[in-house]
């Protein structure tokens, strides 16, 4: 059943701190986490005008014991984050996660799968400045997280960063500096910030496809998280001994190849001979395009179509961090090739 945000036995939003900038203080050895969150966020929000801070729901704050830059991220921290989510998100209306903005996108599409059916917001954010640097953006996008962690009708993970609510799993870091980081090249906002109040725009959520008990999946990913997934970007002079040195590693289950334009590779045949090995042994290939906007069409070119002969799945238009993230969940769960290939090609958690 969809919770009711009002309800009295549900405690308030639970802020997960995991690292990032935003809770970074300056040490020998340049900005790296700082301890103390609850206490920090705390000062931050209350230096927010006052119509807002009366605005902020009620939150309990629990810190990793040891928060990371989000660089050091891998598919364990992903499963850790999922697990500790799962066990704790019956007890709140919504989960707030504050994460390094660099691998963030990346740590939202794969809670996206792990979370499937989710029944409230988890709502995924962080910041390009430190709490307490001058103009941080830190407290803005903190104080959206919360705002969004309420509201009932957001029934997915998503992300909070620069006045924006974005689809987690369609999302990528576009911006190195500006405070609006985020973009979901293929899919409209979720929601924004509007005056003071955080709009969730209606009909584009989860909302109605996910209503039902959550249906979590919470695979062991610690088999794939050195190395069992590769991502292959393609350049003009790639040589197929590159790319076999890639696929041949007995470590490796599942590539995404990012290919040109609509769907574009060339038509070298010992290239598409080593993506067929692959595809042979049982890895899990699959393809997007390098150009962020639009889907890509396997079956256009000739020079295309030796994908699909060479078994390689279309990811249409996924983006990158969603489209790895989702081998990784696959090939981590004991399911027939036919079955892990059918998955892949179904929207899960509207990635696609
Ligand atoms: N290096 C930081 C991180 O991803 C970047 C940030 O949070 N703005 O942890």
């Amino acid at each position: 059943m969809p919770i009711d945000a009002t309800s009295s036995s549900l405690r308030p939003v639970l802020v997960i701190y995991t690292g990032g900038t935003l809770g970074m203080v300056a040490g020998e050895h340049g900005l790296a986490p700082g301890g103390d969150i609850e206490a920090r966020l705390a000062r931050a929000l209350d230096g927010l005008p006052a119509q807002r801070r009366a605005a902020l729901p009620d939150h309990e704050v629990l810190a990793l014991p040891a928060p990371i830059d989000s660089s050091a991220a891998t598919p364990r921290e992903w499963q850790r984050l999922a697990d500790l989510i799962a066990t704790r998100f019956r007890d709140h209306t919504g989960i707030v996660v504050l994460h390094g903005t660099d691998t963030l996108a990346w740590t939202a599409s794969s809670l996206a799968y792990q979370l499937q059916g989710l029944d409230r917001p988890v709502v995924v954010t962080g910041a390009m400045q430190p709490l307490e640097a001058e103009n941080s953006d830190a407290a803005d996008n903190v104080e959206l997280a919360l705002r969004f962690a309420i509201n009932p009708a957001l029934q997915e993970v998503a992300i909070a960063f620069g006045g924006r609510l974005l689809r987690g799993v369609r999302a990528r870091k576009w911006q190195t500096r500006d405070a609006h980081a985020f973009v979901t090249p293929n899919y409209p906002l979720l929601g924004e910030r509007v005056g003071n109040d955080a709009v969730l725009y209606p009909g584009r959520g989860l909302a109605q496809q996910q209503r039902g008990a959550p249906r979590f999946e919470l695979p062991d990913y610690g088999p794939l998280a050195e190395g069992g997934v590769a991502r292959i970007v393609l350049w003009p002079g790639i040589t197929a001994r590159q790319v076999a040195a890639w696929l041949e590693a007995p470590t490796l289950k599942g590539a995404l190849l990012e290919v040109w334009g609509g769907g574009n590779m060339p038509q070298d045949r010992d290239l598409l001979g080593v993506l067929a090995d692959a595809s042979g042994q049982g890895k899990l290939l699959a393809a997007i395009s390098q150009c962020p906007h639009g889907g890509i069409d396997i079956d256009h070119y000739a020079a295309g179509r030796g994908l699909q002969a060479a078994g390689v799945l279309s990811a249409d238009a996924m983006t990158p961090e969603a489209a790895l993230t989702k081998l990784v969940h696959l090939l981590a769960q004991p399911l027939a090739d036919d079955e892990r290939r059918r998955r892949f090609l179904t929207p899960l958690v509207g990635e696609r």
